[in-house]
């Protein structure tokens, strides 16, 4: 009776490890045939009854079934997991005869590589380069630079204050000071400085109320204004060529005495006079001059015995010219159609 229930069990349980095909129902049938309370340790509990020549052969019998069912188990487990490793092979094929996926590039903004052609125009001239800090102390954006609090020409950049006496700096001239001061009295000091710079101006095509500017320092005995004037001709020549109008005017800086603004024909309508120009023909990028004899007292300097020049230029301006765009606004926006026609400026 019980060998029957053994055969009978050990096909039923072969039958199902053989017409599986998940793992999962192969680990069922195991706990379902084999467990501890499975019908195998139900034979095996009832073999008290049995008589004494009977009990060691069933007992054989019921060992052998369960060996049977646990090696067919293991034989059907090692097939299935070797299907779906192939499955897995085979889906997961890669195809390298595909063609890679395009790397892109980026590139320098246009404003970043005008200031880095004017820095490696400098360097080369023997300056180097110094950067100074955007929200400033009013001492250094004005009082160092000859303009004490009342005095009207502060009404020349019309400021963003944090503090009565901190502000967001107007132009990089506090570097002169900054850098003035440093020295010691000692000279020669050769610097450009560039940075962004904040005023409360009104946008329009060519004005905006944050841009960038590069201040220039030389201070050393004997500097002269046809110093300047030299180092501002190379540096026009550099940037614009031979081809574009160069003018000097006099000018007004509290910071410099004399003081003198340099302006370049415009771009767009060759001097005749456009909107971009607003009919003057002419666009200024720069003020400069011969350092004040009080700022160079006030940073420590004796300017009877050095004198120096300094000029502040604007980035925008120079890569509005020099690229022919039209509105400065576009610098800012970020519009990739724009930044990508730079890719190689
Ligand atoms: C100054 O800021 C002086 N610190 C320059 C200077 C330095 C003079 C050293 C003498 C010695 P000004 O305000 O003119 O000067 O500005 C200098 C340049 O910044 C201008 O020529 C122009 O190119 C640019 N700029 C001025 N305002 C704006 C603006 N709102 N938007 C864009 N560019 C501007």
């Amino acid at each position: 009776m019980l060998r029957e229930k053994l055969l009978e069990l050990r096909e039923k349980a072969l039958e199902s490890v053989h017409s599986t095909n998940s793992l999962k129902q192969l680990q069922d049938i195991h706990v379902s045939y084999l467990g501890k309370k499975g019908p195998i340790t139900e034979v095996l509990k009832g073999m008290g009854k049995l008589s004494e020549e009977e009990r060691p052969v069933i007992g054989q019998l019921a060992n052998d079934v369960r060996k049977t069912i646990e090696q067919q188990i293991k034989v059907r487990k090692e097939k299935l997991e070797r299907k779906l490793l192939e499955q897995q092979i085979e889906s997961e094929k890669i195809d390298v005869t595909l063609p890679g996926r395009k790397i892109r590039t980026g590139s320098h903004h246009l404003l970043a590589s005008v200031v880095r052609e004017v820095e490696d125009l400098f360097i080369g001239l023997g300056f180097s380069v110094a950067e100074g800090p955007e929200v400033e102390e009013d001492y250094y954006n004005f009082e160092a630079l000859n303009l004490p609090k009342d005095h009207p020409a502060r009404d020349m950049q019309d400021s963003f204050y944090i503090t009565d006496e901190i502000l967001l700096r107007t132009h990089t001239s506090p570097m002169q000071a900054r850098t003035l001061e440093k020295h010691k009295g000692k000279g020669p000091v050769r610097i450009i400085c560039p940075g962004k710079v904040y005023r409360r101006d009104n946008d329009d095509a060519t004005h905006s109320h944050q841009f960038m500017q590069i201040e220039g320092l030389y201070v050393d005995k004997n500097v002269r204004l046809s110093d300047l004037k030299g180092v501002l001709t190379v540096f026009a020549r550099h940037m614009f060529g031979e081809d574009r109008e160069i003018r000097l005017r006099p000018s007004f800086f509290p910071f410099t005495e004399p003081s003198v603004e340099m302006d370049i024909s415009c771009f767009r309508c060759d001097g005749h006079g456009c909107s971009v120009c607003k009919g003057t023909g002419w666009i200024e990028i720069l003020g400069a001059g011969m350092v004040h004899p009080n700022v160079l007292r006030m940073s420590g300097f004796d300017p009877s015995v050095y004198t120096g020049f300094a000029f502040g230029m604007g980035p925008e301006r120079i890569a509005m010219l020099k690229y022919g765009i039209d509105d400065i606004r576009l610098f800012y926006t970020n519009d990739v159609r724009f930044l990508k026609q730079f890719k190689q400026a």
